[in-house]
């Protein structure tokens, strides 16, 4: 059993990473809170606070947090969370187990981390900002950390930034808040680093919404098939709008290890200029496990059975 917290930012991925992370067996999942980065804070903790309400009968409050980035992402893509709380298998009536919470996130964070017995495994799918605040805030919480696993940074020449004054070497959730990638990598925790080498291998392709489509009997899969409506696949060629299923192979790691493979690199952070949010190879470096391939088919086979639980 692996005790979990998920720190999420609301995208289409994000919450489907929510609902897949619930069908796990062998996760205990002891908190979740979302981060206005790639969504609008409000709807992103309500269509989580609705995912476990449907989808699971834990009780599992959801913290917002008021955390501000440096670098804002695209009013689109932060509409998604919308679009997802105001679907009607969400809005049904239910039993309402779980609600939003009265604690901020980095204060949810250092709550649960300073009660649990198990070490926790921090899932972040979003910039590590929340992380960093708990840890000025209550540096103890370090050493009841097992470890990081966030989907962010990446090696390649090209990240998937493409915004004036920067010049296209970062990963997003690096680029949002890159002094938050530079206090967590000052710290000793040990850190799986979902990397765009992965992540790149799992766009949204139209094979992928077929497969659900001939699915959907599976109200599970449904929900999928409907949430990826929201999002452009990948048909021709890849552009700044193309699709990925970046957080749920992050969310599948920790599910499911032997579905990547890693290496271990000692890296830094570029916090200024035009390449912020960069992580780069440096002597200096830390060390940082990048998950830097997957096993494709095995991934999408393992999302769309666990969604077959519901
Ligand atoms: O950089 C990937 C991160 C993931 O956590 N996010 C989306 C995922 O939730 C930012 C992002 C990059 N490209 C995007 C993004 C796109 N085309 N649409 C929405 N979000
Ligand atoms: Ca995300």
């Amino acid at each position: 059993m692996k005790t979990v917290y998920f720190n999420h930012d609301g995208g289409v991925d994000d919450l489907i990473s929510l609902f897949l992370l619930l069908q796990m067996e062998d996760v205990d999942l002891i908190g979740v809170s979302a981060i206005g980065a790639d969504c609008y804070v409000e709807p992103a903790t309500s269509a989580s606070c609705k995912i476990i309400n449907r989808f699971s009968n834990q009780k599992l409050n959801v913290a917002p947090s008021n955390e501000r980035g440096k670098n804002p992402f695209p009013k689109d893509w932060r509409m998604h969370a919308f679009y997802v709380d105001a679907m009607p298998i969400l809005n049904e009536e239910m039993n309402i187990h779980s609600t939003v919470s009265e604690k901020e996130a980095y204060e949810d964070i250092i709550e649960k981390l300073m009660n649990s017995k198990e070490k926790v495994t921090m899932l972040f799918t979003g910039p590590l900002t929340d992380l960093a605040k708990s840890l000025k805030v209550e540096p103890k919480i370090e050493e009841r950390i097992e470890r990081l696993v966030w989907m962010g940074g990446t090696l390649l020449d090209k990240g998937n930034v493409e915004e004036p004054e920067h010049d296209g070497t970062a990963e997003w959730n690096a680029f949002w808040d890159p002094e938050a990638v530079k206090v967590v990598f000052d710290t000793d925790i040990k850190i799986d680093m979902v990397a765009l080498e992965s992540t790149n291998q799992v766009p949204l392709t139209p094979d992928v919404r077929k497969r659900w489509a001939n699915e959907r009997n599976y109200e599970g899969v449904d929900f999928l098939g409907i949430c990826y409506a929201l999002v452009p696949p990948l048909t021709h060629f890849v552009t700044n709008s193309t699709y990925f299923l970046w957080d749920v192979l992050t969310t599948a790691y920790v599910g499911k290890p032997e579905l990547v493979q890693k290496e271990q690199q000692k890296l830094g952070v570029l916090t200024h200029g035009p390449s912020q949010g960069r992580t780069f190879k440096s002597e200096e470096g830390r060390n940082v496990n990048i998950i830097n391939d997957v096993n494709r088919d095995a991934f999408f086979d393992y999302m769309t059975e666990l969604a077959k639980k519901i």
